[in-house]
């Protein structure tokens, strides 16, 4: 998919502007009269934990490409460039300058749990397409809370967190509702998925066309499988309740018509060809 296509899609302010100024997305193709729009949300200039100081902010530092303390700053995409003392985003301009949305400046990790079953009958059976006669495959998706529509339960990897903790927590988080459950409750969950989570496959690492990219702050993601191959087992039954920042989740058949949120349609398809199901 061609990249940046998602950020001029209105997440920003003036988007048009976007559209308008960024004739050309390559670095390497001068762009004389690119004039980026400045913005970064007010959820960020409020300062949370989790994000970055201000770069006039005294108290702002960073070495970037690093682990910068518990903050991982390295691109799986490589050592990204340092443009007017901030993170170059490697895949050229967005026609925003600043954090928007997001919390650092540079790669903004994440976790995306890819939770797949095949589609059965009633009594077991595997359900075939009938025009490619492969095998159609279900994942786990949540509608975004924030608009963008549906997609993978994934999430922000906390600073000091491994990625396999952030994916098992997002998805117990946002398709299992675990915010919402007792002690007790969550130590079941934990136990019902904890095999299924151990068998994590990677379909994807890098880049993410995410809306809310911008020519200094940018998505990456690790994205694994967890797949159930057989008719019985903890996905056969298992209770989806939507919870924390997704609105609803559901079991959905996974074909080529998918419209998903930034470019998970495509890790999707990544998931799809490894497990050579109905695309
Ligand atoms: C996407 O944003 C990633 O692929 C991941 O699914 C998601 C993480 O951000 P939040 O869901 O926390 O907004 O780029
Ligand atoms: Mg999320
Ligand atoms: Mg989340």
């Amino acid at each position: 998919a061609t990249l940046h296509t998602k950020c001029a899609m209105g997440t920003y302010p003036r988007a048009d502007h976007i559209a308008r100024t960024v004739a050309q997305v390559d670095w390497n193709v001068q762009e004389r009269d690119y004039s980026p729009v400045d913005y970064t949300a007010p959820v960020i200039l409020k300062q949370p934990p989790w994000a970055d100081k201000m770069p006039c902010d005294p108290g702002f530092k960073a070495a970037w490409n690093t682990l910068d303390g518990a903050v991982d700053r390295r691109s799986h995409e490589g050592e990204y460039t340092i443009l007017e003392s901030l993170p170059r985003n490697p895949h050229g301009r967005t026609g925003i300058v600043g954090r928007g949305l997001l919390g650092r400046f540079g790669p903004n990790h994440a976790a995306d749990p890819v939770v797949t079953r095949w589609k059965r009958t009633s009594d077991g059976k595997k359900i075939l397409h009938e025009v490619s006669k492969l095998p159609v495959l279900q994942f786990v998706s949540i509608l975004r809370g924030d608009g963008g529509g549906w997609a993978i339960p994934g999430g922000m990897v906390d600073p000091g967190e491994v990625v396999s903790q952030t994916l098992r927590r997002e998805f117990m988080e946002e398709a299992m509702n675990s915010n919402d459950m007792t002690d007790e409750q969550k130590q079941r969950a934990v136990q019902q998925i904890t095999d299924l989570f151990k068998k994590g496959v990677d379909v994807y690492r890098g880049y993410v066309d995410d809306p809310r990219n911008t020519d200094n702050a940018w998505m990456e993601t690790v994205a694994q499988n967890f797949h159930q191959d057989e008719a019985e087992g903890i996905l056969t039954e298992l209770e989806l309740s939507a919870g924390d920042d997704a609105a609803a989740v559901r079991w959905q058949d996974v074909s080529s018509e998918l419209k998903l949120y930034a470019s998970h349609a495509d890790i999707v398809n990544k998931t799809v060809t490894r497990l050579a199901a109905h695309w």
